[in-house]
């Protein structure tokens, strides 16, 4: 079936794994999977045609197949040019950041109006549940994908609303006695059921809180390198790796190297533990 073919090109997480890993002992690998995380470096990635999406491919990082299951999912979709993107399954919300390329996606039949978007490298997106849509890649674009199925039952009248923007100019918030740079990509309101972090470290720079929360997280080191605690294990750790965590496992984030590191995470948000 054609909608199943892998995408030409090279992904993009591919090309850090050349540099990162692929070099290295055969069968060698910093990938893990344990009860309470994963974390899977560039060179462990598997990519396999997607239902209903045309030309692309995807590599799928955190689903509801992880041992100990997980309540979203994240995926690294690679799209070439006139590819398409099927719309999340239904009753799930999505949040796109487009690693690098341009698409277009259009809310269907206007009845969004105004709400179409473009992405671009480091552009953001999110599309509600019940605002269905269609995606075309105009170049070769890379996408990270977050979905996660709506809980809606808190959210009263208030309904979550299509959105777009930039990372670099989504404000910065206050961290309390955290030293990091935060931006929160989606409204702190009950109209969303997650939130989407953007989280800088320089150099030398650690989280002060060795969190353990009930929330998940699904994350991707966009920028730099560092050390990541998770459980008792601490794992180097660099650009394109990606992190689940699930719920209470302990975490912690020291910043190592000579670039900032930037990591992009998922985070349950607004609703009571479930
Ligand atoms: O918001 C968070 O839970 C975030 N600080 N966690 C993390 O960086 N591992
Ligand atoms: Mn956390």
């Amino acid at each position: 079936c054609a909608a199943l073919e892998p995408a030409s090109g090279l992904p993009w997480s591919q090309e850090h794994a050349t540099a990162a890993s692929l070099a290295g002992p055969p069968g060698g690998t910093r990938s893990v999977v344990s009860r309470d995380y994963s974390l899977i470096t560039p060179d462990s990635r598997v990519y396999t045609g997607a239902p209903g999406w045309s030309k692309a491919s995807v590599a799928h990082i955190v689903s509801p197949a992880f041992p100990t299951g997980a309540a979203f999912a994240m995926f690294i979709a690679e799209v070439p040019a006139g590819g398409t993107c099927a719309p999340a399954p239904a009753g799930h919300s999505r949040f796109v950041l487009s690693l690098r390329g341009e698409a277009t996606w259009k809310t269907a039949s206007g009845e969004y109006p105004g709400a179409d978007v473009n992405t671009k490298k480091d552009v953001y997106a999110f599309f509600p549940a019940h605002a269905p849509y269609t995606c075309e890649a105009k170049t070769h674009t890379t996408l990270l994908v977050y979905e996660k199925r709506y809980d809606g039952d808190k959210a009263g009248d208030d309904m979550p609303q299509v959105l777009s923007g930039e990372v670099e100019t989504s404000p910065l918030l206050d961290v309390g006695v955290e030293v990091f740079k935060l931006r929160k990509l989606l409204p702190q309101t009950l109209a969303y059921d997650f939130n989407v972090h953007v989280m800088d470290f320089y150099p030398g720079e650690y989280l002060k809180v060795r969190e353990i929360h009930h929330n998940q997280h699904g994350l991707l080191l966009l920028t730099g390198e560092g050390i990541y605690r998770l459980g008792n294990d601490f794992h180097p750790v660099s650009a394109g790796d990606c992190i689940y965590m699930a719920p209470y496992v302990p975490q912690w984030y020291g910043a190592l190297g000579t670039n900032t590191s930037r990591y992009i995470l998922y985070k349950d948000a607004n609703r009571e533990p479930a």
